[in-house]
């Protein structure tokens, strides 16, 4: 029996994402038959290497769809609204790792060891969620199937590659700056789109992506209305506090849960968490065990540890999530959205 061969687009190939969801259809050994790479007109005519060939970047226009089976976009919102419909027209599945579609009523938002049924209900797009999402929800689903989940509280340390390839480029020049005493001008983080821009070297900054009205970053809303909906759950109570550290990879969660129980062990989380799929535990705190960016980078997991019992509130646990924000947070989990498509028959 020959397996199916698909053709497969990576738009935004030469970006940071892009270039781990190539690593990583290699990787997977994704049963490829063609893989169009393409980009905006300024990165066309790069060369990528993959499987020992040499594949030439092309400018991303409508007509470059035509006969693609599996379109992974990751060039930025702009883009994806303007080019996913014209490659769902010519029939292929779009896996958008962008915020364009996520809260699209027809749009499934899918981490697949969370919600990989609802892959089935797609309309031709299918959104990966926001990386500080998804390794939250990857952590927090087995919690919640095995003991019901009332309250989320979620402080982030993100790293800065999140932001793009410019922004890590522009915390090492910054850094060195500042080790040798020169000036420096930030001009892409927090957000390079915003009034102001703030040094990372050296900081800490409360904020990722733009303010809303209700004084929540869209960061913020998004890990807060992405993890209602990931989980179908319209009633589970989530704050979020979005921060960026000078880290390259690897994004850390400080979380706080109030699972529905009240007779649960930290032993018995620990258990269930050693099981659950995607989820590497490291708790071991005698050891000073404990997961870290610098550990996780290059991994798929999501890491677990520092797991402890609320002093004042039985049903309270507190964790530290850490997980590689360019694999599981983005390539991974649409490599792996693809994968279900292929292995549920949806993608043929
Ligand atoms: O929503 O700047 O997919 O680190 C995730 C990374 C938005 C930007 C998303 C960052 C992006 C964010």
């Amino acid at each position: 029996m020959s397996v199916k061969q698909f053709h497969v687009a990576v738009v935004g190939a030469t970006g940071a994402v892009g270039q781990q969801m190539i690593k990583t259809l290699e990787e997977r050994d994704f049963p490829i038959s063609t893989l169009t790479l393409l980009s905006s007109s300024r990165s066309a005519g790069t060369k990528v290497s993959f499987k020992g060939q040499e594949v030439t970047v092309q400018e991303a226009k409508p007509e470059s769809f035509i006969g693609v089976d599996l379109a992974l976009f990751s060039a930025g919102g702009g883009i994806s609204k303007q080019l996913a419909p014209a490659a769902v027209r010519h029939g292929a599945i779009v896996v958008d790792n962008t915020s364009a579609f996520r809260m699209n009523e027809d749009v499934p938002l899918v981490v697949p060891e969370v919600n990989e049924r609802d892959l089935n209900d797609h309309k031709g797009i299918i959104a990966n969620p926001n990386c500080s999402t998804i390794q939250m929800v990857a952590a927090l689903e087995p919690l919640k199937q095995a003991y019901g989940l009332n309250k989320i509280i979620v402080s982030t340390y993100q790293a800065v590659s999140g932001a793009g390839a410019n922004a890590v480029t522009e915390m090492k020049e910054q850094s060195k700056a500042v080790l040798e005493g020169q000036d420096h001008t930030p001009e892409y983080l927090p957000v390079k789109g915003d009034k102001k821009h703030y040094p990372i070297a050296f900081n800490a900054i409360p904020q990722i992506d733009m303010f809303e009205e209700n004084g929540f970053t869209f960061e913020e809303m998004k890990m807060i209305n992405e993890t209602k909906k990931i989980m179908h759950d319209a009633e589970l109570e989530v704050a979020a506090t979005c921060v960026r550290l000078p880290i390259e990879t690897g994004h850390a969660e400080s979380v706080y849960v109030e699972i529905e129980s009240d007779d649960v062990s930290v032993e018995q989380i620990r258990e269930l968490l050693s099981n659950a799929p995607g989820v590497t535990l490291q708790d071991d705190p005698t050891n000073q065990v404990y997961p870290m960016p610098v550990d996780a980078v290059g991994k798929p997991d999501v890491f677990v540890g520092r797991i402890r019992q609320d002093l004042d509130r039985k049903n309270g646990f507190h964790m530290w999530i850490v997980s590689d924000n360019l694999l599981k947070g983005a390539a991974w989990n649409s490599v792996q959205i693809a994968e279900s498509l292929a292995a549920l028959n949806i993608l043929k």
